[in-house]
């Protein structure tokens, strides 16, 4: 039977170049994300274009209880997973921490923390020993803190600390856990991150060329299809015009 790969946050960005990418690759999928109409869309496109078999789960990462029944409803011929993709996440306002929204802060925590918590509990006894891998998106914000940057910067910092806890408590399963560190990807981060002004979002990418999400998909591809008994156990992937998260050459 083709491998079976577990996304989160499929619905764009990063996440959807993993199931375009991995689709190519004959792998079965499982897209997740909160827009039930554009999973059906991607689910449909990617049966069409690939022929593969595509199960398409609709749940907010933040409802513990959704994700769980969620994974524990899954058919049993899905319930062999050998990667999962922890990559639902975001950023919500570039602020002060004097001025941020503490709606915003939770938001951010439960998503980006207890969100990849959750999924890779909940998904954990799918997890084939040995031959397993664990990919968790974490981002350069989790490298090194930069100014406005707080929470967010926060909570990817706890993305690379539970990636390293991880790859220790599963060593015994022999499951492998990686993190990617991206830079600037274009995708509809910013225009999450200023709530819909997308005036503000296209200006982060002025003056350089970012990367693009198929560029990420690309890199996490190669950490996934490792021999068994290799483990990239983290990789930062940058625009070759960012060299930190503040430091850029514009045009
Ligand atoms: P996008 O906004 O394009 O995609 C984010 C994805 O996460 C969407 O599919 C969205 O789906 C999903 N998502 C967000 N919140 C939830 C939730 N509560 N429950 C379920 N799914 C959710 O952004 P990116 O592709 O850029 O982001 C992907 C990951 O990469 C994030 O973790 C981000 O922090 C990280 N990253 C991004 C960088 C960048 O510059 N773009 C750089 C470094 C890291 P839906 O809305 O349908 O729920
Ligand atoms: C997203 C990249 O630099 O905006 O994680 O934090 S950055």
């Amino acid at each position: 039977m083709n491998k079976t790969i577990f996304i989160t946050g499929a619905t764009s960005g990063i996440g959807k170049a993993c199931a375009e990418t991995f689709a190519a690759a004959n792998f079965r999928l499982i897209i997740s994300g909160r827009r039930a109409d554009r999973l059906k869309k991607i689910k449909s496109d990617l049966e069409a274009r690939f022929n593969i078999d595509v199960l398409d789960l609709c749940f907010d990462v933040q409802d513990k209880n959704a994700v769980f029944d969620a994974i524990k409803q899954l058919p049993e011929s899905w319930k062999k997973i050998d990667v999962l993709i922890n990559n639902a996440g975001l950023s919500l306002g570039r602020d002060n921490f004097a001025d941020c929204d503490l709606n915003d802060w939770e938001t951010m925590i439960q998503t980006n923390v207890n969100g990849l918590l959750y999924v890779s509990r909940a998904v954990l006894d799918c997890l084939i020993p040995n031959e397993s891998v664990v990919i968790n998106i974490g981002s350069i914000a989790g490298k090194e803190v930069y100014e406005n940057g707080n929470v967010y910067c926060a909570s990817k910092f706890a993305v690379d600390a539970i990636t390293k806890s991880m790859r220790i408590d599963l060593l015994k399963k022999g499951i492998r856990v990686t993190a990617i560190h991206p830079g600037a990807v274009e995708t509809e981060f910013s225009i999450v991150r200023f709530k819909g002004d997308t005036t503000k979002a296209s200006q982060v990418y002025n003056g350089f060329k970012p990367l693009t999400p198929e560029d990420v998909a690309d890199t996490i591809f190669y950490a996934a299809n490792l021999p068994s008994h290799v483990c990239i156990n983290e990789l930062t992937i940058m625009p070759k015009q960012q060299a930190s998260a503040i430091y850029f050459h514009k045009d």
